[in-house]
């Protein structure tokens, strides 16, 4: 045992070196070889040189994944600038935008984009891996055929004038949607739609929730068609479905060998007429009393003000939401105004940027105790030293199109640019019970703490400290950074004057 210690000293320089080198994938072969090579050593400690060359691997794979960070304290606005630029051409996993997506089904007449499972862009994802994001985009006068998922679904109509079919415990219910309306689809509904609008495209954002494969799903598509969609039908041999179906196989093989043209396809408008025919928002046949859909910008908003509305859809307005813990909520924010900063207790949002720019900042402990623990290593490695290591400023611009992940608990802040409003949309997961805490304006966290914890908590005198977190008379939303630079300019202009 003791002719091995030194010898195993030499292998984890040697594993470490060999690391330093190279790039990721071929290094840990390489690594490994050389552990193979080594003679002079036994059976065990050649396992455990194998050990160690993946345990090294996964903690540089995981390094280079992660962008390196630093402690922020507060800066001024030049420094603000010259990091802005930087910050985004960094990995920033909490974003996702239009190459991040996956093209699901396309056809001339449309597509659905969806987002891979979260925890292949990050580990940080744990929490919503059994969630996925999707996006159906149909061109005007179209139909998407008939399919099923083994996913529960919750839809919201972004934009456009469709109908939606939806076929569960045998009965139909066909609703006409519009822009704000929130659709729970329960798995396995078969479920078919068309785009109504003769010149608008219909957008739909999807959050699906896998009751099979956690994180995964697939789509059944139903009607005829040997390919493109090729039907579930088609899977059968043709002794069970003659026998199934009562009908001779020649009639069959006519039914579902049809060419087809995709999954989105071209109606003609007679056919829109006919299954356009439909209320808005729906009786819901399946559960009751309650409603086929609800539109979001229908309830009153919790927050408005001139910076902006913020409208939220929870179980309490729309009960098919309440197995499945989420709700939905649409932040407005005026042209120059900013949201928050705020945190949620529970929830993780899974946000869309549905119209303008602006961008976003977000704390993350996450990220910089990754990187904080390059800088340990070798002394305090372990868990308990991550405490108190600070937060990697996450910050992006914001425009149509883009996706966000902010984790339960991360404060953070949207800021619309002066020009034009920006309209996010988010889908919460473990909305139950989720507090939205404000960190600034009336009836700020801080500013309900006790005068000596203020005094403790910030180590300067309460009175300060309480200056400061009243000073704000909104609430949520508040004039952004633009907005009152052009104020705090126009001030200025007329002192001058
Ligand atoms: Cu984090």
């Amino acid at each position: 045992m003791m002719k091995a210690r030194p010898c195993l000293f030499c292998l984890l320089f040697l594993v470490v070196v060999t690391l330093a080198l190279g790039t990721i994938d071929s290094d840990l072969k390489r690594c490994k070889h050389q552990c193979k090579a080594l003679q002079q050593i036994g059976e065990h400690q050649r396992k455990e040189c194998y050990e160690m060359c993946d345990k090294y691997h996964s903690e540089k794979q995981r390094d280079e994944e992660e962008e390196p960070s630093s402690f922020l304290p507060y800066r001024g606005r030049e420094e603000e600038e010259e990091e802005y630029g930087e910050q985004e051409k960094e990995n920033n996993p909490f974003v996702f935008e239009d190459q991040h997506f996956i093209t699901g089904i396309k056809t001339q007449h449309g597509r659905v984009r969806v987002l891979p499972k979260f925890t292949e862009r990050s580990k940080l994802f744990k929490g919503i891996e059994n969630y996925r994001f999707a996006i159906l985009e149909a061109n005007p006068q179209t139909f998407v055929v008939p399919n099923h998922w083994d996913a529960d679904t919750v839809l919201f109509v972004a934009q456009g004038r469709g109908t939606l079919n939806l076929v569960r415990r045998g009965k139909r219910n066909s609703f006409n949607i519009r822009p704000g309306d929130v659709i729970r689809v329960y798995a396995g509904t078969t479920a078919y739609l068309i785009n109504r609008d003769n010149n608008e495209n219909l957008f739909i954002a999807k959050l699906l929730r896998s009751v099979y494969t956690p994180g995964q799903f697939e789509h059944f598509f139903g009607p005829g068609g040997r390919e493109n969609p090729e039907s579930f039908y088609g899977a059968f041999s043709s002794e069970i479905l003659e026998a199934a179906l009562n009908t001779r196989g020649d009639r069959l093989q006519r039914l579902f060998g049809q060419e087809r043209e995709g999954v989105i396809i071209r109606a003609s408008e007679e056919q829109i007429r006919q299954m356009s025919q439909h209320e808005e928002g729906g009786i819901w046949p399946f559960g009751g009393e309650s409603k086929g859909s609800v539109n979001i910008f229908k309830q009153r908003p919790s927050q408005s003000n001139q910076y902006g509305q913020f409208h939220e859809v929870d179980e309490s307005h729309y009960r098919q939401l309440e197995d499945l813990d989420i709700s939905l909520s649409f932040g407005n924010i005026t042209e120059g105004g900013m949201l928050g900063p705020i945190y949620s207790s529970r929830a993780t949002k899974i946000a869309v940027v549905v119209d303008g720019e602006g961008y976003f900042e977000m704390a993350c402990p996450h990220l910089a105790s990754k990187s904080g623990r390059r800088q340990r290593q070798g002394s305090e490695r372990g868990r308990e030293t991550r405490i108190g290591l600070g937060y990697q400023k996450v910050r992006s611009r914001l425009r149509r199109g883009m996706v966000l992940i902010i984790p339960a608990g991360h404060p953070f802040a949207a800021v619309a640019s002066t020009n034009q409003n920006l309209q996010i949309f988010c889908f919460n997961v473990n909305a139950r019970d989720n507090e939205v805490v404000p960190l600034a304006g009336r009836n700020n966290v801080v500013s309900l703490l006790e005068r000596e914890a203020m005094e403790l908590g910030f180590g300067l005198p309460a009175r300060e400290v309480e200056q400061i977190f009243r000073s704000q008379q909104e609430e949520f939303f508040f004039q952004g950074p633009g907005g009152r630079q052009q104020r705090e300019e126009r001030e200025l202009g007329r002192a001058d004057a």
